[in-house]
């Protein structure tokens, strides 16, 4: 099975350490690609980050989504999720949209921890989307910055961990979701701290899509995730018309 690992930022260390978190979760003949857009902002922090780096994840998956089985979408924010599923028929996923669905079965209630408070908004908006308001019971910012995650270190996971006992304890919650695929990382030292399931939305996907594409589920092209109508497309998004 090929898996395509899309981080949607343009962070080279963040790449790498969302490639070593799918190859620690995926099967044996699971073969992992990691990359990232060309084009793009370095983290994604907001909604014009977000808007630029969806543009990024509809060129990348038309330059290397061909002869993958599933792709993976790791950024939190799951930018650019809806285009990537028109544009392809294998199974795409979000990791957020993952991270929720893997804590809804483990848990009645799960709270989010993520990294700048101006990030909660778009996993609030998210949860509605996707259906899974009510099984959150709280989104929590750190303020670290995404690209603080990169050389992580013990006081992001000792901010991350105290983000989490409060929520745990305020929202009455079961269980953990990380924010921000740079978080995958801090899984298991996260988990083995706070002793309730801690879901990192890139190990979760990744297993998730395996999944799907071992079920022989591919996007439906009935309605909306049809191909793209063709048209012109001009400027510097001439190349990505259909
Ligand atoms: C993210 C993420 O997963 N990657 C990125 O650049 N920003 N999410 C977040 N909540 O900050």
């Amino acid at each position: 099975m090929n898996l395509l690992i899309l981080n949607p930022n343009t962070s080279e260390a963040m790449t790498a350490s969302i490639a070593q978190a799918a190859r620690a979760v995926a099967s044996a003949g699971t073969t992992t690609t990691a990359v990232q857009p060309a084009f793009g902002p370095r983290s994604i922090e907001g909604h014009y980050d977000e808007t630029i780096a969806a543009a990024g994840v509809a060129e990348t998956v038309r330059l290397h989504g061909a002869g993958m089985d599933a792709v993976v979408i790791a950024c939190f924010g799951d930018p650019g999720l809806d285009a990537a599923r028109e544009a392809l028929e294998v199974p795409v996923l979000g990791v957020a949209e993952a991270a929720f669905h893997a804590a809804s079965f483990v848990a009645t209630g799960f709270s989010v921890v993520t990294t700048m408070t101006r990030t909660c908004v778009t996993a609030e908006h998210l949860l509605q989307r996707y259906g899974l308001a009510s099984r959150c019971r709280g989104v929590h910012g750190t303020d670290i910055p995404v690209l603080a995650l990169e050389d992580g270190g013990a006081a992001c996971v000792d901010l991350i961990e105290a983000a989490a006992r409060e929520a745990l304890a305020r929202d009455r919650s079961g269980a953990i979701v990380l924010g921000c695929a740079g978080m995958a990382g801090l899984c298991a030292t996260l988990s083995a701290r706070l002793g309730v399931p801690v879901i990192d939305g890139v190990a979760a996907a990744v297993r998730f899509a395996e999944a799907l594409a071992g079920l022989g589920l591919r996007t439906s092209k009935q309605g909306d995730y049809a191909r793209p109508l063709p048209k012109q497309y001009v400027g510097w998004a001439a190349p990505l018309g259909w």
